[in-house]
């Protein structure tokens, strides 16, 4: 569980007033979804003619499923990664937590590395000739690539939720609407971005994953990835993935949460706490 983090998604109500007839201090993510993918002038209800966007409509995306296969759904889902041709999972909890390596399209789990009890696994990447397994601490863990062997340890400043990386930092949230990107030699924080959409900053920023330059990061508690401009922080599209399991499977489940990336093959997976599947996704962007 993410104990440490307020809960709610944080807003300032000036910037939600073209777009929401009612004041609330407290926009749902699904509010803030409704009133950032449309005109202002849809948002309120006015006619066509008097819209008047004052910013230009946020991108929404759906998806189709291109296949699924068996997740063991014990997998407490932390962040999925691929690497050469499997996917390595870190799942969480206390006295729980492990790094998993898993064959794509069985979901067997062929590797199994237990970390210690008191450490909460959260992020992985896999960068250089490393694997960084964050935990919520703020420390976190580094294997050899080719063995998946414990070969050092690391830490971050602050919490430790989310983590990928670029060509030159690994990039990690906290749970705030901050994403650093931190230095690999160091561990020193280089610089850091606000994540913002449509000015609003946007929180509960959970597990990351670099995707094409962009980051794309799972909204805890949502069914919702916000897809992230690097330099700037800006939200550039949300991307809508309820549905994925049926209501039967999502009985038991925890969140959405884990996005890994194939470039090689250009595939994109999903999966989520305790759920049963894991998705390979394609994005198609929504008709209004
Ligand atoms: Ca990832």
């Amino acid at each position: 569980m993410k104990i440490k983090i307020a809960p709610t998604l944080f807003a300032s109500p000036l910037l939600l007033l073209a777009s929401l007839t009612l004041t609330s201090c407290a926009p749902s993510v699904e509010t803030l979804v409704r009133s950032t993918t449309r005109t202002a002038g849809e948002a309120t209800g006015a006619s066509p003619a008097a819209a008047r966007p004052l910013r230009r409509p946020i991108p929404l995306y759906t998806y189709k499923v291109v296949k699924s296969w068996p997740h063991h759904n014990w997998a407490f889902t932390e962040g999925i990664v691929f690497h050469e041709g499997t996917l390595l999972e870190s799942s969480g909890l206390y006295e729980a937590s492990a790094l998993l390596q898993i064959v794509p399209g069985s979901g067997q789990v062929i590797e199994r590395r237990s970390i210690p009890g008191e450490y909460f696994a959260e992020g992985i990447t896999v960068f250089n000739d490393r694997i960084y397994q964050l935990t919520l601490s703020g420390a976190g863990f580094i294997y050899n690539r080719e063995n998946l062997r414990h070969v050092g340890d690391f830490s971050v400043d602050g919490a430790g939720w989310g983590l990928t990386h670029d060509d030159t930092h690994l990039i990690v949230s906290d749970g705030s609407s901050t994403i650093r990107f931190v230095n690999p030699d160091g561990f020193t924080t280089d610089r850091s971005i606000k994540v913002t959409c449509h000015g609003v900053p946007l929180a509960q920023l959970n597990a990351l994953e670099y995707v094409k330059g962009e980051i794309f990061a799972n909204v805890w508690r949502t069914d919702y990835i916000v897809k992230i401009n690097p330099a700037t922080g800006e939200v550039t599209g949300w991307i809508d993935l309820k549905g994925l399991l049926l209501p039967e499977e999502r009985e038991r489940t925890d969140v959405l949460n884990g996005i890994a990336y194939d470039a090689t093959n250009d595939r994109l997976v999903v999966t989520g706490k305790r759920w049963p599947k894991f998705f390979e996704i394609r994005l198609e962007e929504a008709r209004s």
